[in-house]
């Protein structure tokens, strides 16, 4: 049987159009999930929207609509950006789906008549674009530490959830298992900054709006935020209902999330799993942001494009190599139409599409389209065909170890060496004499063999590209497993190959 992995990105609100933050997540969450399908993995790959609170209500109200009509929009356009990316998710989950909603308030009133749930009064500072209560410690010159902006203090009956009584627990939890959070620096940022001065009790409920789950016993109250929002991973597996599904795929293997919400992730999130005695994620990964103009790309900024218009001008995989190699994983980077062009023109169209295309017509220039493997070496060839050997290994290890935009450097450094051997081998000066036919071809199959395997590794970052690389070498087999294959012969027919990049204006 094969083995299960579960990925997750986070449900993205849709108070707004995605933007490429969003893109961003969500394109590194596909990148894992095609790898590891392409190792052999069933792989369940969720994402979906956070469609309730305070702030959807009131800007569908702005917009004079409901806020199901001011949701179904935009996710029509997000449902369409995935599909235009290629994001080749399993399930997409709507917090407002019928099914989510009802296992929502079985999971609050299972977690109230067990105890970990309770009534009080809500005292606190509130945000109103980010949804977000604050203590007075976080307050940044008095005012939200996310976007800035003025907070109000607010009192109100709501329920509340003891987290405070799993302090301790979640302590103990992420000493025994050092790999729960990552990168690390954000393990030492929870414990040091939340856990350890102490855990409040989290306030659960509101009565101040009504777009949200209502409470089933008490019905002025709505779920809050996170009890909706956080068990969006397992509803979608049928929890409370112990299914198949539930069975095989929880716990989850990896949440990808921005580092914003990793403490949603680590602290509340485990806390609730807790409390329902089920196991813990196996990883959550809290990446950094994307920064444009020196700030965060934000919704509630309004500072960006809709992606679609990038994919117009550029394609989708330079968009989406864009957001796995530009920035190193985990790390904050800085995102502009000026980068995403410099990195398109560098790699893709200088590196991998001029290869591709220079090596096919040489194929069909000096041998009708039919290549074969004579071995005729020469210790040149060494150099390319060395670290050819490691390179599934070494992809392998970054991509387990979550470090996207090094696995893909393994890649373009093979690609780089297959120029360089180009320019070593000169096979335009081999063809001027039959006698070196056997070499020639020898030289021009090396080639097509590092580009064959390099496509194989590309399609689980740039599958587009990949595909078209892998049909015009006749490659059919292109499972992880089939990657040791040898070719007898390359078969490429005999039209010249179009251009898989052109290159882009920098102006
Ligand atoms: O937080 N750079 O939704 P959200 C990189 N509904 N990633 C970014 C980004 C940027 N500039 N901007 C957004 C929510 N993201 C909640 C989540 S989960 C149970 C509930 C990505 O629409 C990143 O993954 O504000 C970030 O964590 C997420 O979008 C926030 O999306």
């Amino acid at each position: 049987m094969k083995e299960k992995y579960y990925i997750t990105t986070p449900i993205y609100y849709p108070s707004a159009e995605f933007h490429i933050g969003h893109c961003y997540t969500t394109i590194i969450a596909d990148a894992i999930a095609r790898y590891k399908r392409l190792s052999g993995f069933d792989v369940f790959f969720q994402t979906g929207t956070d469609e309730h609170g305070l702030k959807i209500e009131n800007k569908a109200k702005e917009a004079g609509v409901t806020p199901k009509e001011y949701v179904d929009k935009i996710i029509e356009n997000a449902k369409d950006l995935w599909s235009r990316l290629n994001i080749s998710y399993d399930f997409f989950i709507r917090t407002t789906d019928d099914f989510h909603v009802k296992k929502v308030q079985e999971i609050f009133k299972k977690l109230y008549d067990q105890g970990d749930i309770y009534k009080g009064e809500y005292k606190g500072l509130y945000c109103v674009p980010c949804e977000s209560f604050w203590t007075e410690t976080q307050l940044v010159d008095g005012k939200c530490p996310d976007c800035g902006r003025d907070v109000s203090e607010v009192t109100e009956e709501a329920y509340f959830f003891k987290l405070s009584k799993y302090q301790k627990k979640l302590e103990e939890y992420y000493e025994t298992h050092p790999d729960f959070i990552e990168p690390v620096s954000r393990k030492n940022e929870m414990l040091n900054n939340f856990i350890r001065p102490g855990l409040e009790d989290l306030c659960v409920s509101r009565t101040s709006f009504k777009w949200g789950i209502p409470v089933t016993f008490d019905e002025k109250h709505v779920i809050y935020v996170w009890i909706d929002a956080l068990t969006n991973y397992i509803t979608s597996l049928g929890y409370p209902d112990i299914t198949p599904e539930f069975k095989k795929y929880w716990p989850a293997d990896l949440h990808l999330v921005g580092k914003e919400i990793v403490r949603f992730h680590t602290i509340i999130w485990p806390a609730i799993l807790m409390a329902l005695d089920l196991p813990l994620p196996k990883q959550v990964f809290g990446h950094g942001w994307l920064i444009i103009d020196g700030g965060k790309i934000s919704k509630s900024l309004g500072n960006y494009k809709d992606p679609r218009e990038y994919i117009d001008s550029y394609g989708v995989d330079a968009v989406r190599y864009f957001a796995l190699r530009e920035v190193p994983f985990g790390s904050d980077g800085t995102f502009s139409e000026k980068a995403l062009i410099t990195r398109t023109n560098a790699d893709l169209c200088n590196i991998l599409g001029n290869l591709v295309s220079r090596t096919i017509q040489m194929g069909i220039k000096y041998f009708d389209g039919n290549v074969k493997n004579p071995e005729i070496y020469d210790t040149i060839d060494s150099d390319l065909l060395e670290p050819l050997k490691d390179l599934k290994v070494n992809v392998d290890k970054k991509m387990s170890e979550l470090k996207i935009n090094e696995a893909l450097d393994c890649i373009f450094d093979i690609l780089r060496k297959c120029n360089k051997y180009i320019d070593d081998t000169t096979p335009w000066v081999l063809a001027k004499d039959e006698e070196n036919k056997d070499r020639l071809e020898t030289v021009i199959y090396n080639l097509l063999n590092a580009i064959h395997k390099c496509a194989l590794l590309l399609q689980a970052f740039i599958p587009d590209t990949a595909d078209k690389i892998l049909a015009s070498l006749k490659v059919n087999n292109r499972s992880f497993e089939n990657f040791a294959d040898k070719i007898i012969l390359y078969e490429l027919g005999n039209e010249k190959p179009a251009n898989l990049f052109e290159r882009i204006k920098e102006d």
